[in-house]
C-alpha cells in the first residue's frame, strides 16, 4: 500500500515564531524533494475567513460562541483540500489548527468541552508541535500587534489551555496523533533543527489511514 502524506500542525502563542517555523519547515520539505503544502488557519481568503478577519481587526463585533463556530467552520471548509493533498502523498503543514480554536475561546471563559465539540471529527494531525514561549518573551519580539487577542494576560491564559490540550493528547493514546512542546524562546535555527528532527521520520509518508480528532469525546 502506498503511503499518504504526513499531516503536521504547528501551534503556538502569538509571536512564538509559528509563521517563521512553518515557512522554514516548508523549505526543508522542498529542499528534500518532498511535495508539501502550507495552510494557515484562519484562512482569511474565504467568505468565512473574511468575517473572521474583520472580527480580529475589531471592525466587527460577534458573540463569542458565534465567532468560535466560524473559526471551526473555516477549518471544516478546508477538510477536503487537506484530505486530497494527503491522499496523493503531499505533506500538509498547518500554521494553527483546532487546538487554537479551543485555546483562544476557552480563555474567554467558554467551557473547554463546548469549545472542542465542533472540531470533533476533523482530520487528526500525525504530529502537533506547540511552540511554547512566555508572554513576556513574546512581547519583547517586537511587541504584540493591534489584533484583538494580542494582550499579555490573554496570551497567558491561552498558553495554559494549550498545555492542557497537549497533556490530554499525550495521555490519550495515538488516536489524536502525537503532541510535542518545543521551547520557542531559543534561537530560530535551534528551534528549526528541533522541529525538523521530529518531522523528518514522517516526512516521506505515513502508513495507515488518516485518523480523526476526539472521536471518543462525542457520540452521535
Ligand atoms: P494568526 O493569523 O495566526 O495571527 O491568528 C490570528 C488570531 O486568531 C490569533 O490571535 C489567534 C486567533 N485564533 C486562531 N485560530 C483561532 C480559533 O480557532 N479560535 C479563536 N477564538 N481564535 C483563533
Amino acid at each position: 500500500m502506498s503511503k499518504r502524506g504526513p499531516f503536521i500542525v504547528i501551534e503556538g502563542l502569538d509571536r512564538s515564531g509559528k509563521s517563521t517555523q512553518t515557512a522554514l519547515l516548508l523549505a526543508r520539505f522542498e529542499a528534500s524533494g518532498i511535495p508539501a503544502k502550507l495552510l494557515k488557519f484562519p484562512d482569511r481568503t474565504t467568505a468565512i475567513g473574511q468575517m473572521i478577519d474583520s472580527y480580529l481587526k475589531s471592525t466587527s463585533e460577534l458573540d463569542d460562541r458565534a465567532i468560535h463556530l466560524l473559526f471551526s467552520a473555516n477549518r471544516w471548509e478546508l477538510v477536503s483540500t487537506i484530505e486530497q493533498l494527503l491522499a496523493v502523498g503531499t505533506a500538509v503543514i498547518c500554521d494553527r489548527y483546532a487546538f487554537s480554536g479551543i485555546a483562544f475561546s476557552a480563555s474567554k471563559g467558554i467551557s473547554y468541552e463546548w469549545c472542542r465539540a465542533p472540531d470533533v471529527g476533523l482530520p487528526a494531525p500525525d504530529l502537533s508541535l506547540f511552540l511554547d514561549i512566555s508572554p513576556e518573551a513574546a512581547k519583547t519580539r517586537g511587541g504584540y500587534g493591534e489584533e484583538r487577542y494580542e494582550k499579555e494576560e490573554m496570551q497567558r491564559r491561552v498558553g495554559e489551555v494549550f498545555r492542557r490540550i497537549g497533556k490530554e493528547i499525550d495521555g490519550g493514546g495515538r488516536e489524536d496523533g502525537r503532541w510535542v512542546n518545543i521551547d520557542a524562546g531559543k534561537e530560530k535555527e535551534v528551534v528549526e533543527g528541533e522541529v525538523w528532527a521530529l518531522v523528518e521520520p514522517l516526512a516521506r509518508g505515513v502508513e495507515g489511514p488518516l485518523r480523526r480528532l476526539w472521536t471518543d469525546k462525542l457520540t452521535i
